[in-house]
């Protein structure tokens, strides 16, 4: 599958649909969820086209994946969520239910998130 440039963060990378941005640099944009899951739930997203974890893990520059780690890091400190504790996952494919074809981290936090998976 190649990378569908008119998924719904390409078009927000591009400036075309207005988002809520908490963080910006070079390689890395992160806004809130429009959909909030939790009190703070962001996305944080790498600015190069990679449709998921696994794209991005085997594509990105090794300076991409560095600045996406810092990235998200300071996010969650600036957020204030650090020190209660947060929560960062990617829904990679199908059986993830990853619905936009871009990368993208949820950071979860302003609650207690009890456990990820429930007990089958
Ligand atoms: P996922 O299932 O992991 O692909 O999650 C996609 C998330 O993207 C979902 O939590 C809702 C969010 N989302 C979808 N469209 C928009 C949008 O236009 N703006 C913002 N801020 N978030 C969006």
């Amino acid at each position: 599958m190649s990378y569908d440039p008119t998924n719904i963060f390409a078009k927000i990378l591009r400036g075309e649909i207005p988002n809520g941005t908490v963080y910006e640099d070079e390689h890395v944009l992160a806004f809130r969820d429009i959909n909030p899951q939790t009190p703070t739930h962001v996305l944080i997203i790498p600015k190069g086209a990679y449709e998921s974890f696994a794209d991005f893990s085997r594509e990105a520059s090794d300076a991409e994946i560095v600045a996406f780690v810092r990235a998200a890091g300071k996010i969650a400190k600036d957020l204030g969520i650090e020190d209660d504790g947060y929560r960062v996952i990617a829904n990679n494919g199908r059986d993830a239910n990853q619905e936009v074809p871009h990368f993208h981290l949820h950071m979860f936090g302003g609650q207690n998130l009890g456990r990820i998976i429930k007990p089958v």
